[in-house]
């Protein structure tokens, strides 16, 4: 209930000493999380953090993200502990700024966590290990967030705008699987009912056209100033 929410964030006493304000735009694959996130660039009292996708494809001259797509039970683990780390550069990224917006987080890397866990992907071991850091991560690390926008949508329409951005890492990426993800981001930030939400939810039809999102996106923007200025 966004009504709610910023209800709560009004009578926050972090509104009156002006600490940083930090929103994690969240969703599947392919839901528009860039396009969303890039629109917040204009704002100039705002960092903007896209996803750190490029250094996945790059490290140190190997494409991690292509080699954990063509042999996740070899490289899933290690991809997954990549993405935290670099999620957590992201989060403890330094700002005078009064507001950091991120694509994604260490919150939602759990996910991926999660979703190889069910499909049997890796050893129990290396779902012990990813997520004992993932437990230090949000227990120890400055990672405090203020507010999680869900970009929901169906696997449907994440899976046809996939296929037409045409990525080349993600070629072998099934419906079945955006369904996993989509799952287990919903079990997460929807129902519920998987681990803790660290912040109050927005949740946003995202199944909606470019030009339909950016009235959601105004929406959203509007929202965030008019009830922290
Ligand atoms: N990925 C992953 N594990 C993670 C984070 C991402 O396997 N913990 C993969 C899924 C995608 C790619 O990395 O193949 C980028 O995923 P995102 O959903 O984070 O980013 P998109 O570019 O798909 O987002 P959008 O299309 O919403 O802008």
């Amino acid at each position: 209930n966004v009504g709610k929410l910023f209800a709560r964030m009004s009578a926050s006493p972090n509104k009156n000493c002006k600490r940083l304000f930090t929103v994690c735009i969240e969703g599947n694959i392919g839901s528009g999380k860039t396009t969303f996130l890039n629109n917040f660039k204009a704002n100039d009292n705002m960092l903007v953090l896209q996803e750190p996708v490029e250094l996945w494809r790059d490290v140190g001259g190997t494409n991690l993200l292509e080699k954990m797509y063509k042999d996740p039970v070899r490289y899933g683990c290690l991809f997954q502990s990549y993405v935290q780390l670099t999620m957590l550069q992201l989060h403890t990224q330094k700002t005078n700024l009064p507001f950091k917006v991120m694509e994604r987080s260490v919150y939602s890397a759990r996910c991926f966590i999660e979703n190889m866990k069910r499909t049997k992907m890796l050893e129990k071991v290396e779902i012990d290990i990813l997520e004992q850091w993932h437990e230090w991560c949000i227990q120890r690390a400055d990672i405090q967030t203020d507010l999680i926008v869900y970009l929901r949508t169906s696997p449907e329409v994440v899976y046809e705008r996939m296929r037409t951005r045409a990525r080349k890492e993600e070629d072998c990426v099934s419906l079945e699987y955006l369904r996993q993800v989509h799952d287990v981001h919903d079990d997460w930030l929807y129902n519920r009912s998987l681990f803790s939400v660290p912040a109050p939810v927005m949740v946003l039809d995202a199944n909606k056209s470019v030009s339909e999102m950016m009235a959601e996106f105004e929406k959203c923007r509007r929202s965030i100033f008019e009830n922290r200025d």
